[in-house]
């Protein structure tokens, strides 16, 4: 199965119309959104990964298999204007409004667990009835006790949640963790 990219784009209402099922990849920046994109599809290029928070600033799409992939860009990045957090906002809600996706990953770096910009994004998703799901990265900068304790910690956020789904995901792009479970959760056929 071959990745192809559909484009990048600034704006929600210039995407490609829908013709598959999409899944929408969001996460602060630097969370290893584009890493899990090129994890999941198996193709390192996929997707730009850079070591410069908000790097990813555009909409990007692939399809791949049976799927449509977005790629939003990383919110909460330390030199953030409050233009910019507002555009963040405008073009989440704006996406959400026009999509009908199937479902949105939300990455967590396991380090971290949620921040309060995290729970802003999941209020966004809880008010438009999208669903969603966790997906814990880079666990392999962090042991199995950590780990686990921000796993539960997790939990017991989405538990509150109307539109989360309960399952959490524990991925880890450098060590090809997680990559099965992920593509069960798009429903990307093997
Ligand atoms: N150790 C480790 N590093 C990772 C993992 N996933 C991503 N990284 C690193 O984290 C940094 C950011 O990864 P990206 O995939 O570009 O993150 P992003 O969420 O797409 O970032 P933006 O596009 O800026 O929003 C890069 O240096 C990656 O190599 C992981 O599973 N383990
Ligand atoms: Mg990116």
């Amino acid at each position: 199965m071959i990745p192809k990219f559909l484009g990048s784009f600034t704006c929600p209402s210039q995407l490609p119309k829908t013709t598959l099922p999409e899944f929408a990849l969001v996460g602060r920046s630097n969370v290893g959104k584009s890493s899990l994109i090129n994890l999941v599809t198996g193709f390192s290029k996929t997707a730009k990964v850079s070591n410069t928070p908000g790097r990813t600033r555009a909409i990007n799409m692939f399809e791949f298999g049976n799927v449509m992939l977005t790629d939003l860009p990383g919110y909460g990045f330390a030199q953030a204007s409050k233009t910019e957090v507002r555009d963040w906002d405008r073009i989440l809600n704006s996406y959400l409004s026009l999509r009908p996706i199937q479902k949105a990953l939300l990455l967590i770096d396991s380090r971290r667990g949620f921040m309060p910009i995290d729970l802003d994004a999941m209020t966004a998703f809880d008010r438009s009835g999208t669903a969603y799901q966790i997906i814990v990265t880079k666990t392999d900068k962090i042991g199995k006790a950590e780990l686990a304790a921000t796993i539960d910690a997790i939990r017991e956020e989405i538990i509150k949640r109307p539109a989360a789904i309960p399952e959490v995901i524990a991925t880890s792009s450098s060590k090809k963790i997680g990559r099965g479970e992920v593509l069960a959760a798009m429903g990307i056929l093997k």
